[in-house]
């Protein structure tokens, strides 16, 4: 018999719905339940993030780790890697979750040398895939942590040294070969320590050509092993480095296009970078989506009060709302996912807790999801947006927006129409035709 870590859940976390005062049950998730043509579990694509939730340790800036994880107990790091992966099966079976997302060092431990940690990688994949063929569980998407070792603190791609450089690619065959053996459905680059401390030492156009490079190998490289997966890139403005270069959507999509990689990458978008960059997550959703670029999901949310990437556990409906209709709106998310890239607090301390996290972030997602095809299918939203651009759908603004006035026919249409009128917003009759799908009635 197998050893059981979660031994407080004994049966799978199932749907007890509103009334259910059962913490280990969902209350809106509903795995099979449709919304519109397709179930919740299809829409939501739920992953868990390995890193957090098997390897978290509750450390902080003030202290080490806090967390006693009967998974990772054994002394062999093998082993222990091998126990992390049948707790992270077991977790994900009993929570219904269909996905995970890893980075290559979560999985597997460092070696004594690069080819020593590259057979430890490949020994815990051939594992993690007879768990996948038993279990029916996916990966979401795999990636490299390019940003633990001190090799990598003045950046991977971006490294002023090229031995860092060759390094961090040869890293990268090695992931991408492991998210392509367990058939992952997306690549992920963040770029952890991508940027720079001070530009007294840097060759700020030098390390964006190389950025270019790196990524362009890493297309190189997954065409000659033919993996289907897509590249998707996570925009974050700072933390580690003082200032990453993929600071927000925006920037991202500016530095593909600039470089001949928009054919190739999509955006993970995550709430809590979002915020960081200044902005709401609402916003970066949108920014990706209206270029056609949103792949994914890091679910996750921060803390008003603090300033850092507190990656908590999403339960703010508002942002599931507003993120589901950007999904919703776009038809869906694709080979992406909603990875929860979300850790329990330092102080929730019990393996249980993990559960209590996850059945959050979920049923506030598929409430968020419910809510936001509502509105879709009510369209009273989406008609007023297009009522509001209405004038430049015929006559002389549609002439605007194919180009063909000229400033003089402008002045001239001025000067026969008069002034415009101002129009409203109605920024509060439409917050609050928000609310009233979100009150009870
Ligand atoms: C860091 C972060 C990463 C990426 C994967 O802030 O979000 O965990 O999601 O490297
Ligand atoms: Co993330």
């Amino acid at each position: 018999m197998l050893h059981e870590y979660f031994p407080e859940v004994t049966k799978p976390i199932e749907y007890e719905g509103p009334q259910s005062d059962n913490p280990l049950a969902f209350k809106v998730y509903d795995p099979q339940k449709k919304v519109g043509a397709k179930t919740m579990a299809q829409h939501l694509r739920f992953a868990v993030a390995y890193w957090h939730t098997f390897r978290g340790t509750g450390s902080d800036m003030f202290g080490g780790g806090a967390f006693e994880r009967p998974w990772q107990s054994a002394s062999d790091p093998m082993e222990r890697a091998g126990d992390t992966l049948r707790a992270a099966f077991e977790f994900f079976q009993k929570l219904g979750v269909d996905y995970y997302c890893f980075h290559d060092r979560d999985i597997a431990p460092e070696g004594s040398d690069f080819a020593e940690s590259c057979r430890n990688l490949e020994e815990i994949v051939s594992q993690a895939k007879v768990l996948q063929e038993e279990t029916g569980k996916k990966l979401l998407w795999g990636t490299a942590n390019l940003f633990s070792h001190p090799m990598y603190t003045h950046g991977a791609g971006s490294n002023p040294d090229a031995h860092v450089f060759a390094h961090a690619m040869a890293q990268v065959k090695h992931a991408l070969d492991a998210t392509a053996e367990l058939g992952g459905e997306n690549y992920v680059f963040w770029g952890g320590r991508e940027g720079y401390e001070t530009l007294l030492n840097t060759d700020y156009r030098h390390e964006q050509e190389q950025l270019a490079r790196f990524f362009h190998y890493a297309i190189d490289y997954k065409k000659e092993i033919g993996f289907e997966g897509q590249f998707l890139i996570e925009p974050k403005p700072a933390e580690p480095a003082k200032h990453q270069y993929d600071h927000d959507a925006a920037t991202v999509l500016s530095f593909l296009r600039e470089f001949d990689l928009l054919d190739h990458f999509k955006l993970n978008i995550e709430a809590n970078h979002a915020t960081l960059a200044g902005h709401t997550f609402h916003h970066d959703l949108t920014v990706a989506a209206a270029a056609g670029k949103l792949g994914s999901i890091d679910a996750n949310q921060g803390d008003l009060q603090l300033g850092w990437d507190t990656d908590q556990f999403p339960t703010n409906l508002y942002d599931a709302i507003y993120a589901m209709l950007v999904v919703l709106e776009q038809g869906g998310i694709g080979s992406g996912g909603l990875n929860f890239d979300a850790k329990a607090r330092r102080g929730s301390i019990r393996t249980i807790d993990l559960f209590h996290a996850h059945i959050g972030g979920m049923d506030t997602f598929a409430k968020g999801l419910v809510i936001a095809h509502k509105i879709k299918v009510d369209g009273k939203l989406d008609e007023f947006v297009k009522d509001r651009y209405s004038s430049y759908s015929s006559g002389f603004g549609e002439k605007i927006m194919h180009g063909k006035v000229s400033l003089e026919e402008m002045e001239k249409w001025i000067g026969e129409h008069g002034d415009p009128t101002p129009r409203s917003g109605r920024q509060e009759l439409l917050e609050n035709i928000v609310n009233s799908y979100i009150f009870p009635g």
